[in-house]
């Protein structure tokens, strides 16, 4: 019997910056090596200093308040969490921002967003008022699920908005009915999904760009690689972990994807958005980021390192954008400084309406939990 040959694929370097992870692997390379870093940053920036020209400026300052908007309300929420005004789960999206604000800057209004339970900032770049989230995070009656979904299960169909999934891996398969759905009646319509690379290892990712691909399905499928599923790292819980590799066995067209800068992650969900809407085709983004905060407020943290954090916070997504815009001429600090006032003044006024908005009426229990039965007795 021949021996069974593992082909290795290509290498993870050339300026991603985000290659490895894992506390052994973290401990092995604790020690940072500075000119390295140097010449990554030097690289991002200069990679987005080229992208930014075919960019609107109106647009690329609208990203940065986006990503700006989404860490102050985070942080927020982080305050609020502390203080006891959020109950149950709250997974922060912090170090992440880049990857829903560039994505969904590259869509349609009426393309359907669905992602996981770190759904704060795909929600707000969507275009739910901070209000509206903060609100559901308080369990109130003016968030944008009436204060019965929480953290975890933000929705809002008047942005299509699909939700905010518990469940590893859930949205994948309904995002693929969503985008069947698309095309069934030709709108046009590219369904967006997101989820963290511990859901590729679920069987329904398979299932489900298997027959994205086999009927042609226009849906776009975004994994937010940010190397740990809780606490166990990507190198303990995955055999082949080039995830944008995995659209091979399915024939889809993939990228892989720096997700610490958000131009880069517009730039290829332009093209994955038009593969579905000019050829109704899926693709996967592999879109490799890192969260720089606990999987939830209840995280102890002890599998990885500070140091390790440290690493990752240099390519802060926020300040490489700011950078890139200072240095092209098309932001200068006080035009960032007005970006950040803006911003203080919206979180708190979303913390103010959430504080104010009253808790959802007792009655509320039984409505949104089935279709209202038809009424097969002729009577009112
Ligand atoms: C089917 C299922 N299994 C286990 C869990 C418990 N769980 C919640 S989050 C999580 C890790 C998911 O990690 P990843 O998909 O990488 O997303 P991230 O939290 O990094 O954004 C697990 C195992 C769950 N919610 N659903
Ligand atoms: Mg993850």
């Amino acid at each position: 019997m021949s021996e069974l040959k593992v082909i290795p694929l290509r290498p993870r370097g050339g300026g991603t910056g985000a290659a490895g992870a894992g506390l052994a692997e973290a401990e092995a390379t604790d020690e940072i090596n500075a000119s390295e870093m140097r010449r990554e940053h030097e690289d991002r920036l200069h990679r987005q200093e080229e992208l930014i020209e075919k960019i609107e400026p109106a647009k690329l300052i609208e990203m940065l308040y986006q990503m700006i908007l989404i860490r102050r309300f985070e942080e927020k929420a982080a305050e609020a969490y502390t203080l006891g005004k959020i109950g149950g789960f709250c997974h922060l999206y912090i170090g992440q921002e880049a990857v829903a604000v560039g994505s969904i800057a590259a869509l349609r209004p009426d393309d359907y967003v669905m992602t996981s339970y770190r759904d704060h900032g795909h929600a707000i770049a969507r275009g739910t008022s901070p209000d509206e989230v903060m609100a559901e995070l308080f369990g109130r009656a003016g968030g944008c699920s009436a204060g019965k979904g929480g953290s975890m299960h933000l929705f809002d169909r008047d942005t299509n908005f699909l939700g905010g999934h518990a469940i590893v891996g859930g949205q994948i398969p309904l995002a693929t009915g969503v985008a069947f759905a698309s095309k069934y009646k030709g709108t046009g319509q590219v369904s967006v999904v997101y989820f963290g690379e511990a859901a590729v290892n679920q069987g329904v990712f398979h299932e489900s760009l298997n027959m994205a691909q086999l009927w042609k399905l226009p849906c776009v499928y975004v994994c937010e690689n940010n190397q740990y599923g809780m606490g166990t790292s990507l190198a303990r819980a995955m055999s082949q972990q080039d995830v944008s590799q995995k659209a091979c066995a399915y024939g889809l067209a993939s990228e892989f994807v720096d997700g610490m800068d958000v131009l880069a992650v517009y730039d290829a969900t332009c093209r994955a958005a038009e593969r579905a809407r000019k050829e109704s085709l899926p693709s996967l983004l592999e879109v490799r980021t890192y969260r720089f905060m606990g999987h939830s407020m209840s995280d102890p943290g002890n599998y990885r390192t500070r140091a390790e954090i440290e690493k990752h916070q240099e390519r802060d997504p926020v300040k490489v954008l700011a950078a890139s815009l200072k240095n092209k001429g098309i932001a200068d600090d006080a035009k960032i400084k007005e970006i950040e006032d803006r911003v203080r003044t919206e979180v708190e006024r979303a913390v103010k309406f959430a504080d104010e908005s009253p808790e959802p009426a007792p009655e509320e229990l039984f409505t949104h939990v089935y279709a209202n039965p038809i009424n097969v007795t002729g009577k009112p």
